[in-house]
């Protein structure tokens, strides 16, 4: 077997590589259903995905919508991917915003439980919800199982229960999330972007005073946060981080989810590179959908938000530092953030990298000294001050952020010789990491070694929908 960063589950023998590999999506389904959860709202019962029992027992819609994309492919075709589905649709909001919790009432585990949201005026009555989002994968998701459906018609019928609720939910995000029309998203909060401490936000932190948190909110923090005490308190976000999460979450409360207001005066809003990269191909996602409903004049809009959306992306390439940026947008600022993080390789995903762009990103995400370690990609560069091997989202890889550079080079890019070389890898090592590990939330980039909740659904899902897409073939019957 080869030494250091070639040597990947392909180099064993290639009855071993099946074997380790029909193993372990095996064990993949097995933990999908264990992690099924039943939930009753409006006296009617839904079938979904909780990330992971340890913690995490509610559903998440980020994780939901990925899952759906892994269920698609086990014996339950189509029930329960479409199940996933509806379940994350029956917390839209009556705006067409869709939540990135959807409460369990029944369970108390996770903080901040439903009560702190306070967002009762807004959401569905009988479904308790977070008032803030998490990044578009719906649509996307939806074309997938949608396309993956053994039969068409009922893909068909499907496509025409939700495409208004998913339509209704990108009306919202443009309305509300781009009312000046860039084409880039803003998030206002940092678990809205799904990488909660990320390096990328440190410096919008500035502008939230620590002093300026009611006491009342730290107190509770103090006193409730459960996370760091069911989990390793040195791998989770910091106590700081969580004043901030609660503290934006009670100013926005306070103002009564009121978006127009939040986006204008609130003093974290963002125009997020990964956020509006998946938006983009979600647009993409939408038209195609609806052109295959034969609805293509509706589908002319959602091409057009791609569109602009991928040359919006192009745009903030900064040549001096080789890489995309994110923007500080908050209370009026225009302030582009320079963090090496693995959300640079996230244009590849939308399809915005330009071709002159394209061997600058490539070589950036190759470079052993910065992300191409030995089970990448790195969610900080490992040459970066800021770079911490076990802290969330501040330096270990995680399968949910390969697996959309994996999509964008190989949908997207590869036609290029050395995209696609780097993908297939990137496809091996993170089968590789959830072969070894089992299915851990997240890993050493450098070791690999497991880290976070176990038992979670994202490396599950992600493994079955990998395996299914790109290494069928080593499936042995
Ligand atoms: C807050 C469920 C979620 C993921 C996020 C991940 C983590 C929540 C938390 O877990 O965030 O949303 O409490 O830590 O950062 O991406 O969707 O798996």
């Amino acid at each position: 077997m080869k030494e250091g960063i070639l040597a990947t589950v392909a180099d064993l023998h290639p009855r071993e590589t099946n074997e380790v590999r029909t193993h372990t999506y095996n064990a993949a389904i097995i933990l999908l259903k264990e992690n099924t959860s039943t939930v009753v709202y409006n006296g009617k019962e839904y079938q979904r995905t909780v990330p992971s029992e340890s913690f995490y027992t509610h559903g998440w819609k980020w994780d939901s919508e990925t899952v759906a994309m892994g269920l698609i492919h086990t014996e339950s075709n189509p029930q329960r991917a479409f199940d996933e589905i509806r379940a994350v649709l029956v917390g839209q909001w009556d705006n067409g915003f869709i939540p990135q919790i959807r409460y369990n009432p029944t369970v108390k585990k996770y903080y901040p439980q439903a009560e702190k949201w306070r967002t009762e005026k807004v959401r569905q009555k009988e479904v308790p919800t977070s008032g803030i989002t998490q990044p578009p994968i719906l649509a996307i998701s939806v074309d997938y199982i949608t396309q993956h459906t053994y039969d068409k018609k009922e893909a068909d019928q499907f496509l025409d229960e939700v495409l208004p609720a998913i339509m209704k939910n990108h009306d919202n995000f443009k309305d509300t999330r781009d009312p000046e029309n860039s084409g880039l998203l803003t998030m206002i909060h940092p678990w809205e972007s799904g990488t909660d401490n990320s390096p990328r936000w440190d410096k919008v932190y500035k502008h939230i005073s620590l002093e300026r948190i009611p006491q009342s909110v730290k107190d509770d923090v103090d006193e409730n946060r459960s996370d760091n005490k069911l989990g390793e308190a040195s791998h989770r976000p910091t106590q700081e981080d969580y004043y901030r999460f609660m503290g934006l979450i009670d100013m926005y409360a306070s103002w009564g989810w009121d978006y127009e207001k939040i986006v204008k005066e609130s003093p974290f809003a963002v125009k997020d590179i990964m956020f509006s990269s998946i938006w983009a191909r979600a647009n993409d996602s939408l038209a195609n959908m609806l052109e295959r409903r034969g609805r293509s004049k509706e589908a002319e809009k959602y091409r057009g938000y791609a569109e602009q959306t991928k040359k919006a992306l192009a745009a903030t390439w900064i040549e001096k530092s080789q890489q995309y940026c994110d923007i500080d947008v908050s209370q009026g600022r225009y302030s582009p953030i320079i963090e090496p993080t693995n959300a640079m390789f996230m244009p590849l995903y939308a399809g915005a990298v330009t071709e002159e762009q394209l061997p600058k990103v490539l070589k950036r995400l190759g470079d052993i000294e910065q992300f191409w370690t030995e089970y990448p990609v790195p969610t900080t560069a490992i040459n970066s001050k800021k770079f911490d091997p076990t802290r969330y989202w501040r330096g270990p890889s995680w399968p949910i952020t390969n697996l959309l550079i994996i999509d964008g080079l190989m949908d997207n890019y590869g036609h290029n010789e050395q995209a696609r070389q780097m993908g297939e890898h990137l496809i091996d090592t993170t089968l590789k990491m959830i072969e070894e590990y089992g299915f851990t939330e997240y890993v050493d980039p450098k070791t690999g070694k497991p880290y976070g909740f176990g038992k979670f659904s994202w490396p599950a899902s992600i493994y079955v929908y990998l395996t299914k897409k790109y290494r069928k073939n080593v499936l042995l019957k």
